[in-house]
């Protein structure tokens, strides 16, 4: 396993639709193992593969708040069913939009459906987090972050703030 650099806003790669996985093998078992290693390295709830610069539809989880306690969760080609017309908010953040974090309403409730670890196809119900952190993941998969949802001037304030960071680190 191994720890992968993950890809910050502004970056043209964030916005590209992601590509349907046909089969799950050992190559997608492999790429689900390093995204796990980067998220817990990086400490963070779910990471899309598109955030470590690979276009296909996974994604993986664990939003289990105990500590040395691991619940990790993997979809593939996931699709969102079902969605609530109650909304919840809450406070989100994203690893490719690092030390940001604003409030974002989503449905309260959905139902996902995907393809687990071995490639079985499952339904899961989510709600609370674990539907808020979903719904941001599969967001990823279409290219959109969480700061879309915003206000235009909230959202080129945050995009500002990452790009000053990043030219930054490159003079330093
Ligand atoms: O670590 C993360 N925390 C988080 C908090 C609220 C809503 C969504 C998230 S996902 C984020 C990790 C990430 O960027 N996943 O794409
Ligand atoms: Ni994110």
């Amino acid at each position: 396993m191994a720890v992968k650099t993950i890809i910050t806003e502004p970056n043209p790669l964030l916005r590209q639709i992601s590509k349907p996985v046909d089969k799950v093998g050992d190559e997608e078992r492999l790429l689900m193992d390093d995204m796990l290693e980067t998220m817990y390295a990086a400490n963070g709830i779910g990471l899309a593969a598109i955030q470590i610069g690979i276009p296909k539809r996974i994604i993986v989880m664990d939003i289990c708040k105990e500590e040395n306690k691991k619940e990790p969760r993997y979809f593939v080609n996931p699709v969102i069913k079902n969605k609530d017309i109650l909304k919840s908010t809450y406070e989100e953040g994203c690893l490719s939009v690092p030390n940001q974090f604003a409030e974002v309403d989503r449905p309260k409730k959905c139902d996902i459906e995907y393809l687990d670890y071995n490639g079985e196809k499952k339904i899961l119900k989510a709600e609370g987090l674990l539907a808020t952190c979903i719904q941001h993941e599969i967001d990823h998969l279409e290219g959109i972050l969480f700061i879309d949802y915003l206000s235009k001037l909230k959202k080129s304030m945050i995009i500002k703030k990452l790009s000053k960071n990043k030219s930054t680190r490159i003079v330093v």
